[in-house]
């Protein structure tokens, strides 16, 4: 097997990078304070003109069980050089996608209440500039703010939850704000009819049973056609938690559950939606240091790829 080569044009724009570091335009990225280590693949680093903008959500400050999702960003940018540009499932190349990534957002450590701030605000500020807005976890507590923006401008979104669990818990030991009561908080604002949950296999009784009142719970064999119908022309936002892959595949996530679904079947879930009014998607839970191979974090970064060329098809 020949090894892809690394692609020119996302080296360029990493060493452009490294080699000028004052080379982000105050003008042309976000307010909010960011840093770099290395863009994904193809990326530009200015918002001009972008269609979608990824940044990245260093937070695992309520990880309930193995913490480490803070490094899923950098991991999910490292890995990206090493697969092709090209999707032959999409038959889409990012070279020919104008997209963004600004960095990782400079989140408080310890202040949860200020990294939920503040990525509300990021994601805000790229809906005012009409960008997508694409977060790359960080934990699932980082999904609330992006929702929230989300919500403030489409109150008439669809969100499309892919996740091993249903993080429907009203606290988690007394907190009410956790990575295992996002759903919870975000069923508040956004209508629970709007709402799918696709593919949860652990949770408590109670969890399940809120699911089933709410009418968001449906099994990993829903097919993707009916995925498609259900989102019919609203304004889509997905919020993608990696562990809804078996942990065979993705081993590398704070809390892997057994009995997942495929890539293949997690792939054609996106690609049903690929003629859908997306509006917003984040990728969570990657935690890479408990996969010393670094093929969750390649799983990881090849889903990015497939959902930049989802979200941003009907544009091109
Ligand atoms: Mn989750």
């Amino acid at each position: 097997m020949t090894r892809p080569l690394p692609r020119r044009r996302s080296l360029r724009a990493s060493s452009a990078w490294f080699e000028s570091p004052d080379v982000m335009d105050a003008s042309s990225t976000l307010s909010t304070p960011l840093t770099r280590t290395q863009v994904y693949m193809g990326a530009q680093t200015s918002l001009e003109g972008a269609k979608l903008a990824l940044f990245g959500l260093p937070y695992d400050g309520t990880c309930s069980f193995r913490p480490g999702t803070r490094f899923g960003p950098a991991a999910i940018r490292n890995v990206s050089d090493g697969i092709e540009t090209f999707c032959p499932v999409c038959n889409a190349d990012l070279d020919d996608v104008q997209f963004a990534d600004v960095g990782d957002l400079i989140l408080p450590p310890g202040d949860k209440a200020e990294t939920l701030r503040l990525i509300e605000q990021a994601a805000g500020e790229l809906y005012s500039k009409g960008i997508i807005p694409a977060g790359l976890g960080g934990e699932h507590l980082v999904s609330l703010p992006l929702v929230k923006a989300a919500f403030n401008r489409h109150p008439s979104l669809v969100l499309v939850q892919f996740d091993a669990h249903l993080d429907l818990r009203d606290d988690y030991l007394g907190t009410p704000l956790s990575h295992a009561t996002v759903m919870r908080r975000i069923s508040e604002f956004v209508d629970p009819s709007r709402i799918l949950q696709i593919g949860p296999r652990s949770g408590t009784r109670e969890e399940f049973e809120t699911a089933k009142k709410f009418g968001t719970y449906r099994s990993a064999d829903l097919a993707p056609q009916q995925l498609r119908e259900w989102v019919g022309d609203r304004p889509l936002y997905v919020t993608l938690d990696l562990d809804v892959l078996d942990s065979s595949i993705l081993p590398g996530t704070g809390t892997p559950e057994p009995g997942g679904v495929s890539f293949v079947t997690l792939q054609s879930w996106i690609r049903a939606l690929a003629d859908c009014n997306w509006i917003g998607w984040d990728v969570v839970e990657l935690s890479p240091d408990y996969d010393l191979s670094h093929v969750s974090s390649i799983v990881s970064s090849k889903i990015v790829r497939t959902l930049i060329l989802t979200s941003t098809a009907l544009s091109c």
